[in-house]
């Protein structure tokens, strides 16, 4: 266990991660400085505090750094530390280094989420008091001032990249596919960080059909994918049900939940939540009464008798393509996306088939929103969410999906994805007035 009082920490980043970070190395008794590359801070500390350009003295003095997700191990500052023999955290370690309660622990490309509340439900439902927390929102960290028979939580690769001991109970990485390639360079890199929520865990929950995230020579103790087979948990698309062990486990129409991905999302929730000794009724329930997040493929609107769905939460190509095969095979009207934003350096030509098979008409907005129209001749190029909602009205008519699903960041044109989801809801609703 690392020893921290009297010791000098530097914290970098005072986000949400860094003050959680902040308020429990204080209360260990450590020596903190903060830093934070912004120039001026919306909040006071009773701590130093270093703004601007990081300063490699002073993190060079420090015992140790503890590095919000947010902020790149690669800065040259971060990196001059480390040569200088500092040793560099993230939360999850420190929160891993002081747990001891058993952690289901979830990653993956897309779905983390939806996942992580549904092992949450399962286990509320078996009446286990859970608490949920990581990249889902509520520092780890803080978790920790409370009891509980589980910790369920959602890690991201900049989470993982600087996590070394946690040792989950249970694990799963859904899927693997390029994202924040900005960060992390190139795919093998990224892949690689994500695996390493698998090391030391005592339940491996692999997803079968997906090669990426399938661990090389490991002992894996629980299956799910949209294969159908008898081993560990499939999905049967003729009767549209869940199995395990080739039997019916789950009808999908007694779920809320829809799309052949949120069924998958299901399986993996219901194999960590097994792994953990959850029987089968209280897995169901928490499945069954699970309706989904905001901003996830979700209908904000029937206007003109158009489906209006806003999946801001598609911030890589993965999810538009998840999302798009998800509703295309099931309906028979015109399918309109709204894409585009910061791209993270993706490479969008893998979604050229499926653009051209399933997309009628394609509006692009933000800074690589050109990238994407080039790969669809019936596009139209906006400025504004507003101008493209007022182009989707235009060419849809009664039965037609209108989908906002960027496939990129939306960093560029608004503070987070949920803006952006909002947005897009109230322009919809503005011209339905
Ligand atoms: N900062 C710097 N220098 C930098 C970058 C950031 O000083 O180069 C500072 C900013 O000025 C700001 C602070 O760092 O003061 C922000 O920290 P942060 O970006 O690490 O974000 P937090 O507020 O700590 O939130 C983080 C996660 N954010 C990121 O990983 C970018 C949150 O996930 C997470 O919910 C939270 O910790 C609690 O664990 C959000 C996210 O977008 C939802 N995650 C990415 C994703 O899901 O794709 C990975
Ligand atoms: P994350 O937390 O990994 O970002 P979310 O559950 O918030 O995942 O979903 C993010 C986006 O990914 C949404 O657009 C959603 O529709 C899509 N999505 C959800 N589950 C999957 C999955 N299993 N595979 C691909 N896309 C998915």
């Amino acid at each position: 266990k690392l020893s921290l009082a009297n010791k000098n920490i530097a914290v970098v980043g005072m986000g949400l991660t860094g003050l959680s970070c902040v308020r429990f190395l204080l209360a260990k008794k450590a020596n903190v400085i903060a830093m934070d590359t912004r120039n001026e801070l919306p909040l006071r500390l009773d701590i130093p505090l270093v703004l601007g350009e990081l300063n490699v003295a002073k993190l060079t003095q420090a015992d140790l750094i503890v590095l919000s997700p947010g902020v790149d191990l690669n800065n040259p500052a971060i990196q001059k530390a480390i040569e200088a023999g500092v040793h560099v955290i993230g939360d999850i370690e420190l929160f891993a280094q002081f747990n001891s309660c058993p952690v289901i622990a979830i990653t993956g490309s897309n779905g983390k989420s939806t996942v992580t509340h549904l092992v949450m439900e399962m286990c509320k439902a078996a009446g286990k008091k859970v608490l949920m927390g990581g990249n889902i929102g509520v520092p780890a960290l803080d978790l920790l001032e409370q009891s509980a028979d589980v910790i369920v939580l959602e890690l991201s690769s900049f989470q993982l990249e600087t996590t070394y001991s946690l040792r989950p109970f249970a694990a799963t990485v859904l899927n693997i596919s390029e994202d924040h390639l900005d960060r992390h360079g190139d795919l093998a890199t990224y892949q690689q960080i994500k695996l390493k929520i698998y090391q030391n865990c005592q339940f491996m929950v692999c997803n079968r059909d997906d090669i990426l995230s399938y661990p090389v020579n490991a002992k894996v103790d629980m299956t799910y994918g949209l294969s159908l087979t008898k081993h560990g948990f499939s999905w049967d698309s003729e009767k549209a049900c869940i199995l395990l062990e080739g039997k019916t486990f789950l009808d999908s129409k007694s779920c809320l939940l829809v799309g052949a991905h949120n069924m998958l999302n299901i399986q993996a929730a219901a194999a960590l939540a097994k792994t953990f000794g959850i029987d089968d009724q209280s897995i169901r329930l928490g499945a069954q009464n699970f309706g989904g997040l905001p901003h996830r493929c979700q209908t904000v609107s029937m206007f003109n008798n158009v489906r209006w769905i806003n999946d801001s939460k598609a911030t890589n190509v993965g999810a538009t393509l998840a999302a798009i095969h998800g509703l295309a095979p099931n309906f028979n009207g015109k399918l309109i996306l709204i894409a585009g934003g910061e791209g993270k350096g993706a490479d969008f030509t893998v979604m050229g088939e499926c653009l051209k098979q399933f997309v009628s008409l394609l509006i692009t907005l933000g800074k690589d929103g050109d990238k994407i129209a080039s790969l669809h001749s019936n596009n139209v190029k906006v400025q504004t969410i507003q101008e493209a909602v007022l182009v989707a009205a235009k060419h849809s008519q009664a039965g037609d999906i209108v989908l906002l699903s960027p496939a990129c960041a939306s960093l560029d044109m608004f503070v987070s994805y949920q803006q952006r989801g909002d947005c897009f809801a109230q322009a919809v609703q503005e011209l339905a007035a």
